[in-house]
């Protein structure tokens, strides 16, 4: 809890603060105005899934699998829709700016239902439509080809059974149909991102068909053209998962050669390759070949462990190639991460200010840096990145929070603490 002493004090010295660091990055060329109102105009798009341990509102009764995987158990998870969208208030409450929410297809309302896969419609999601409205959201999909018993045995597009393939590319095909309503509904493209767990555990016999029946399915899912004002495709690629560790069906290659022929959103999710290789580097050749991307920000420890991001230099490289390139508006913004041991608004809050804290930094390079590069004089390109790390964002990102309106520094804890305490340790 912050004392109020501190939260008295802190407010009036935001402003000569920033003034302060405004002049630091004028001397350097840099204009900071400009930089916070391209800060505001990027949405991001928050992961219904961190609320509740990517447990959905289904009553299909089945374990995530997939190769996903949700540890801890901190009291307080969502358990309702009502519940997820009062602790996504508490959460969009305390970071900047206008954001998304990205909802999975498991988290429809079904009214205590048994509704299929292949059965869900626009009127499961019409609540979630609803509220995105009243609160100034725009909305994500995805469908949820996992935690289901067609996808026990860990392959749903690619199966080699012709009838499950069809089950999920009816699924596929509704959920689309779904994200176009929904981007219809409020104005603003929604992004239906496509991620299968097919993959297998040893070494396949034949690793040619199953692609080649990958990509059949998702023709027949793209077949009918939705407009891209309403509904954007994006297909998401991933290295291995736990239970697949040897080949899985949807890799990059297979995904970046489908998005490239399709015109299709290649998603690009930071855990998704060998944990040495940063997805920073990839944007930019992407970029040159497929419209637009989707980011999936997460950290990896060691594995795709799906961890809350954090202010690491990978989320500044990440974010700093995301504005470097000049094409951040071809590049959607999601995070995707799940961390059930700590509390799980906090897990939304501190990932997504980090992620919004690292594009401030972006937007606030020194051109002089690029400059250098320009001249061929690479001992100043050095020398002024490393002395790019210690300029004042902090002072720039406090001004921009209470400009805002919401709580500056580390007092947005307390209000995730006061929630706990009223609401959330009140739960079952
Ligand atoms: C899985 C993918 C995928 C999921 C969500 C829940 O490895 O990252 O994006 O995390 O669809
Ligand atoms: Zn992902």
């Amino acid at each position: 809890m912050s004392s109020p002493k501190t939260s008295r004090a802190r407010p009036n010295k935001i402003e000569p603060a920033y003034r302060l660091a405004h002049e630091r990055y004028a001397s350097l060329g840099v204009d900071v105005d400009a930089a916070l109102a391209a800060l505001a105009k990027i949405p991001i798009s928050l992961h219904c899934w961190q609320g509740d341990d990517v447990g959905g509102f289904e009553s299909l009764g089945s374990a995530l699998g997939g190769g996903l995987a949700v540890t801890g158990n901190h009291p307080g998870k969502a358990r309702t829709p009502d519940e997820l969208r009062a602790d996504l208030e508490k959460a969009l409450s305390l970071i900047p700016g206008q954001h998304r929410l990205n909802l999975h297809a498991m988290y429809g309302e079904f009214g205590g239902k048994r509704v299929d896969r292949d059965e869900i419609d626009l009127a499961h999601f019409k609540n979630w439509i609803d509220w995105a409205k009243s609160e100034g959201l725009g909305l994500d999909f995805n469908p949820t080809c996992f935690a289901h018993p067609k996808a026990a045995d860990g392959f749903t597009l690619s199966h080699r059974d012709k009838d499950i393939r069809q089950f999920w590319v009816e699924h596929c095909r509704r959920s689309r149909e779904i994200g176009a309503a929904m981007g219809k509904a409020l104005s603003t493209p929604c992004v239906t991102n496509l991620w299968i767990p097919d993959g297998f555990k040893d070494t396949p016999a034949d690793r040619y068909a199953p692609r080649e029946r990958l990509a059949s399915s998702l023709d027949e899912v793209f077949k009918k053209p939705l407009p891209a004002k309403h509904n954007l495709d994006a297909v998401e690629p991933k290295l291995f998962g736990i239970g697949a560790e040897s080949c899985t069906v949807g890799s990059h290659e297979f995904y970046l050669g489908y998005a490239i022929t399709r015109r299709k959103l290649l998603c690009l999710d930071a855990g998704h390759f060998h944990p040495t290789e940063s997805i920073a580097d990839k944007i930019s050749s992407v970029l040159l070949y497929v419209p637009e991307i989707l980011l999936h920000v997460s950290r990896g420890v060691r594995w795709d462990s799906d961890h809350v991001v954090t202010f690491n230099d990978d989320l500044q490289a990440i974010a700093r190639e995301v504005i470097a390139t000049g094409h951040a508006r071809r590049v959607h913004l999601g995070l995707d991460y799940f961390d059930a041991s700590i509390n799980r608004i906090a897990a939304w809050v501190i990932g997504a200010r980090n992620l919004l804290r690292a594009l401030l930094v972006a937007l606030l390079e020194p051109p002089g840096i690029r400059a250098a590069e320009l001249a061929g004089d690479n001992t100043a390109r050095l020398a002024l990145q490393e002395e790019a790390r210690a300029l004042p964002f902090g002072a720039v990102w406090d001004y921009y929070c209470e400009s805002k309106g919401v709580p500056v520094g580390e007092a947005w804890l307390a209000e995730v603490k006061g929630y706990e305490k009223n609401v959330l340790s009140k739960r079952g």
